[in-house]
């Protein structure tokens, strides 16, 4: 892979810096082959759009295709692993004092790929619960042919525990998230189009405080035009090079 070439004064801005907070959305978990929610899915989802599935009221009127949904994506995921984006960002916390993960990503592959102070704002597709009481489900009784499976302590169905549209943000994940862009000296956000609310909220705070930022992104997003630096490319060929450029091996 041809080394891309950095600005000096960002490569000193990530070398030097002390305290930093990321914030990924599904754009950094594209090159493990997982579709982001903008990009047309296969053609068996393609008639859905995922704002229609990823939410309670698509989940109350078909129960059964909101599942079936989620445990394709299960399975786009355990066939999946974490890519050299998220490696070298793993890699990266070994030269701050401390890096603060916040996601939007539900796939777990920030912790399977060594990254360890992990924020998950919208929840974790390896997580099931019951839709009516939030009833954690250690493991699905398949032996019924209910689809989805229902709660072995009250029967409501079951469903991954990740937030939807409409649903509220776990508050520990949000404001431990807030209090690290608050305190950071450095401020990442890889692979998101920073729409999604109040995920987004914490990318224009970070612009707002006047740190060192940096965007990751093939496209441009609406937040470029206010980065320090906004790097035109993919995640998992732009932190591998600039790992190398910041600590030359
Ligand atoms: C809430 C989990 C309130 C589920 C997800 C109007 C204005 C403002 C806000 C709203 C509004 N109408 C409604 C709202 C609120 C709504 C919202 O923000 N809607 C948006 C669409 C406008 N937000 C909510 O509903 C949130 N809750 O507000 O509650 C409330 C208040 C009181 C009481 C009750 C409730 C909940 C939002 C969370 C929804 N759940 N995920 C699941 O995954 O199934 S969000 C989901 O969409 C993903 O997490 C993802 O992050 C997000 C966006 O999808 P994508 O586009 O795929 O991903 P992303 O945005 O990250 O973009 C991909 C990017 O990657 C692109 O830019 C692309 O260029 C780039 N890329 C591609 N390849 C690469 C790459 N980058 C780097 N490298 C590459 N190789």
């Amino acid at each position: 892979m041809m080394a891309i070439s950095f600005p000096e004064s960002l490569v000193s801005a990530v070398r030097g810096a002390k305290k930093v907070a990321v914030m990924t959305g599904a754009g950094i978990s594209a090159e493990s082959g997982i579709p982001t929610f903008r990009e047309a899915q296969t053609v068996l989802w393609s008639r859905f759009r995922p704002e229609e599935l990823a939410t309670p009221e698509a989940f109350r009127r078909d129960p059964k295709r909101v599942w079936e949904w989620y445990q394709w994506r299960r399975s786009l995921i355990a066939n999946a692993r974490p890519n050299p984006g998220h490696l070298a960002l793993a890699t990266m916390a070994n030269h701050w004092q401390k890096l603060t993960v916040i996601t939007q990503n539900i796939d777990g592959f920030h912790q399977l790929a060594g990254s360890r102070n992990v924020l998950e704002l919208h929840g974790n597709i390896h997580r099931t619960k019951c839709f009516e009481n939030h009833h954690f489900a250690e493991k699905l009784d398949l032996t019924s042919d209910a689809i989805p499976p229902r709660c072995q302590q009250c029967q409501s169905p079951l469903r991954p525990d990740v937030v939807w549209f409409g649903e509220m943000l776990p508050q520990k994940e949000l404001s431990a998230a807030a209090e690290a862009v608050g305190a950071c000296d450095l401020f990442f956000s890889i692979g998101t189009s920073s729409v999604v609310y109040p995920a987004a909220d914490l990318v224009f705070a970070a612009i707002r405080r006047g740190v060192a930022t940096i965007e990751i992104n093939p496209a441009e997003t609406p937040a470029s035009s206010s980065f320090s630096f906004s790097l035109r490319g993919a995640a998992g060929e732009m932190l591998p090079s600039l790992l190398q450029a910041a600590w030359p091996q």
